[in-house]
């Protein structure tokens, strides 16, 4: 899945680098943050001055990986982030593919002489950098760093500790390998994975078991309360106001995942989640089967993604993100001519 031709760049990039900073998506994930900080351990133990430059903090359900506690978020410490680049001549962009999606980053990068390498599996990339490994058909970008990092010949850095980084995103971007992870491959890299020596059932639990007794409530309160059906259509939504998230304690990784809940009701398959923040509106969808979330996004929600899961910003009012998504909707359909019947 990963080119010949793309690893050699890659690898000659590497070995022609001293100092090397590995920059995640704003607000990362699982995939975002193992893939991260598997590279990161590899490349330590190749010599290299690396370091892991986040846009903003990250979920302390990742907080037990080996590394975490050496990332650098540039919203926390933009000075230190500013020093490191100074002398960084080699970046790699990982789990993103386009610069907007660093935020505040964004401008620190674009002013970058030096190298540059994305590794990423979202469709439609950017040409952002000298080395592009874009695989819209990988489950995660962590997969594509196994195999990166297989082909450069560094397996044998890949010790039970960054191997369990990069399980973790696996196992977060497939919803524990439950959607869109049909391909053998996955399989195979799980093997290895397990025989490297990860703890797969701990890793399990260190990320989906750490819930905060708030977010269980919030949780609770968001599905019992604020799920809607949108009737005559196969959509479901989930609408949180800022006074709600405030109640629990909302901190950001919170509402991760709520937004998959509605498509367990029979006959949802398409589902939104509406966050009320300070300044805007953050929406996600998911969907099943052949409803493009991420054009939907992109048209009415300044957003994209993956065909069957996308995420948004809304610059308005709560209310009016609602009725835009109630309206559009139901003609979206008619215009992709997507049946009302759920699809498999
Ligand atoms: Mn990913």
């Amino acid at each position: 899945m990963v080119s010949g031709s793309g690893i050699k760049r890659l690898k000659e990039f590497v070995d022609s680098s001293k100092h090397i900073a590995i920059i995640p998506h704003h607000n990362p994930d699982g995939d975002a943050i193992g893939a991260s900080l598997g590279l990161y351990g590899v490349l330590k133990q190749l010599g290299k001055d690396v370091h892991v430059i986040s846009p903003n903090g990250f979920p302390e359900f990742l907080e037990w990986m080996e590394g975490a506690n050496e990332v650098v978020s540039f919203e926390d410490n933009p000075g230190k982030v500013r020093e490191i680049l100074k002398s960084t001549d080699l970046m790699f962009f990982l789990d993103f593919n386009g610069l907007s999606r660093i935020k505040g980053l964004e401008a620190e990068v674009r002013g970058f002489k030096g190298k540059s390498i994305m590794i990423d599996h979202h469709p439609g990339p950017e040409e952002i950098a000298d080395v592009m490994i874009s695989e819209p058909l990988a489950s995660a970008t962590c997969e594509l760093m196994y195999n990166v990092i297989k082909k450069a010949g560094w397996k044998k850095y890949l010790n039970k500790e960054l191997a369990e980084c990069i399980y973790t995103g696996i196992m977060t971007d497939t919803g524990s390998l439950s959607y869109n992870s049909s391909r053998p491959e996955i399989y195979h890299i799980v093997a290895d994975l397990v025989e490297i020596g990860i703890d797969k059932d701990k890793v399990h639990q260190l990320v989906f078991h750490s819930n905060s007794f708030n977010r269980m409530r919030l949780l609770g309160h968001a599905l019992g309360q604020k799920m809607y059906l949108l009737e005559g259509t196969p959509a479901a939504y989930i609408v949180l106001t800022a006074e709600e998230l405030k109640r629990y304690e909302f901190k950001p990784g919170d509402t991760e995942g709520f937004v998959n809940y509605p498509l367990w009701i029979e006959g949802i398959s398409v589902s939104a989640l509406f966050m009320e923040h300070k300044d805007k509106i953050k929406v996600s969808f998911r969907s099943q089967g052949s409803f493009p979330v991420n054009q939907f996004s992109e048209k009415f929600f300044n957003g994209g993604g993956h065909v069957n899961a996308a995420g948004g910003e809304f610059y308005g009012k709560l209310d009016d993100a609602v009725d835009t998504f109630c309206k559009q909707l139901p003609l979206f359909m008619q215009e992709q001519n997507i049946s009302d019947e759920k699809q498999p």
